[in-house]
């Protein structure tokens, strides 16, 4: 990961994590947000970070974003990720019916990891373009995260990308509305003309 520059310590870093199971598009919609493009194949994630200075609601930001890995033989890690995200993205796929199922475990380890019987999180019901491969419904997204007392967003990481920024930016929102842990702000004032990935 690079590190953050000193011009820019001034800023709040939030920590993102994407979590969910494999496939889903944790990855696509990472790529999508930060390098806006629609990987087409699938390369399953270790792990990989992003960093990007951004501007959610007048206020700029570093976004440090960690893309996980669904992959079951890579599970062992999610304990150790999940302990450094300020707010979470738990995404699964509306054409696989077992990523949905499996939400809980990810937002159960959230809160357990935690220790929190809240934490920031979003909700994410992605490739909804694949209208004629849904399996999992709208109202069963909702229902699902009104059980977690979390926001629910439907997202299409392909190409025309559907809330994708908006999936990013909500839960910096999010974290920034129940500050249940305060993220990192460090240095002095910094210039805010930047806006790329690092
Ligand atoms: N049609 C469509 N395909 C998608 C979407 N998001 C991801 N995909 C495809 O689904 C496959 C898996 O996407 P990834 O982003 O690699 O999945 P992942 O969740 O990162 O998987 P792991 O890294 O193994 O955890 C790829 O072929 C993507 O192109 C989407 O919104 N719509
Ligand atoms: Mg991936």
């Amino acid at each position: 990961m690079a590190a953050v520059p000193n011009q820019n310590e001034n800023l709040m870093t939030y920590k993102l994590v994407v979590v969910g199971d494999g496939g889903v598009g944790k990855s696509a919609l990472t790529i999508q947000f930060f390098q806006k493009m629609f990987v087409e194949e699938y390369d399953p994630t270790i792990e990989d970070s992003y960093i990007q200075h951004t501007d959610i609601d007048g206020q700029w930001c570093i976004l440090d974003v960690l893309d996980t890995a669904g992959q079951e033989e890579f599970s062992t890690m999610r304990e150790q990720y999940m302990r450094t995200g300020d707010g979470f993205l738990i995404v699964y796929s509306v054409t696989d019916r077992a990523s949905y199922d499996h939400v809980p475990e990810f937002h159960d380890l959230i809160l357990r990891v935690k220790d929190e019987t809240a934490f920031p999180a979003l909700l994410v019901a992605n490739k909804v373009d694949l209208v004629h491969q849904r399996v999992v419904q709208e109202e069963e997204g909702r229902e699902m995260a009104q059980q977690f007392g979390i926001p629910y967003i439907e997202t299409s990481a392909k190409d025309p990308p559907q809330n994708v920024d908006k999936a990013f930016q909500d839960v910096v929102r999010i974290i920034r509305q129940q500050g249940i842990q305060q993220p990192q702000k460090t240095g002095p004032e910094s210039s805010r003309s930047c806006c790329s990935i690092l």
